[in-house]
């Protein structure tokens, strides 16, 4: 049983990447599950088989602790880390090969603060990753695409778990788009030059800056360009998953 936990900012389509993975997955045979760690969303287009909405209800939270939306949101997160044993439990029952978790809308309260990590610790797999998802179209433009990799950095030095990185929605995108911000996650001397040519020379420096401090980090991610709405490019992103999930065992 391997864990998947879809990490990115408000909106990058993890919701979306959690459904259309589960259902690639099982078209190609594969047993996989989803579970919602978001206690704040309303709708969800695929059926989780485990549900922290179950256990913990933002709407009591605000009333019982006369707590506002985001107040509430943040005490259901940290909430979450008391539900390891009951997530575990249930995922043994239903032992998938795949468990996909869907996290919280707001990155900052599943990554950033104690539960989320704790949470991922505790759970019990084979091995576990983290895909993060960098949002295609809001990446175009490198000051963003350079913001979004600090991120994912700073996500990884939370969970310390193996991650993939990956560009979503590029079904929105040109395709010339697609292959630059690709060549940006393999060349830092193209993505370097392409800042500091960028207009704004203060905005420029500052993000070369940025960009040499992740550098230092030598964190060397793999990026796979992919859309979960038309499941564009999901063979090499499973080919991807797998080659991380199993790299343990080929060690071995
Ligand atoms: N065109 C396109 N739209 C996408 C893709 N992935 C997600 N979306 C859309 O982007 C929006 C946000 O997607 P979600 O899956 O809800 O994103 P999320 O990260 O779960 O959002 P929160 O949980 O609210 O932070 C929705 O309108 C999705 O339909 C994609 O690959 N292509
Ligand atoms: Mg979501």
């Amino acid at each position: 049983m391997y864990g998947i936990f879809i990490v990115g900012t408000a909106g990058s389509g993890k919701t979306l990447m959690a459904a259309s993975l589960a259902e690639w997955l099982s078209r190609q045979g594969e047993d996989a599950c989803i579970i919602n760690l978001d206690p704040g969303v309303l709708n969800l287009p695929y059926e989780a088989a485990v549900d922290v909405r179950d256990y913990v209800s933002v709407e009591k939270l605000m009333k019982a602790y006369g707590l506002g939306p985001n107040g509430a949101l943040i005490m259901a997160s940290d909430l979450l880390a008391q539900q390891a044993e009951r997530i575990n439990d249930e995922l043994k029952s239903l032992a998938p090969k795949y468990a996909l978790f869907d996290t919280p809308g707001q990155l900052e309260l599943f990554a950033f603060r104690v539960g989320g990590p704790y949470l991922a610790r505790e759970l019990e797999f084979e091995q576990k990753m983290v895909l993060y998802l960098f949002d295609g179209p809001f990446c175009a433009n490198p000051f963003n695409y350079v913001s979004t990799l600090f991120l994912a950095s700073a996500v990884h030095l939370r969970f310390t778990l193996p991650q993939l990185n990956l560009l979503t929605k590029i079904d929105l995108l040109d395709e010339k788009v697609v292959k630059r911000i690709l060549e940006w996650s393999r060349s830092p001397a193209l993505l370097r030059e392409t800042l500091a040519s960028q207009p704004g020379s203060e905005a420029a420096l500052l993000a070369v800056d940025l960009f040499n401090a992740i550098s230092k980090l030598r964190l060397d991610f793999s990026t796979v360009a992919c859309s979960a709405r038309y499941f564009t490019n999901f063979l090499n992103v499973h080919a991807a998953v797998q080659r991380i999930l199993t790299r343990g065992e080929l060690e071995e």
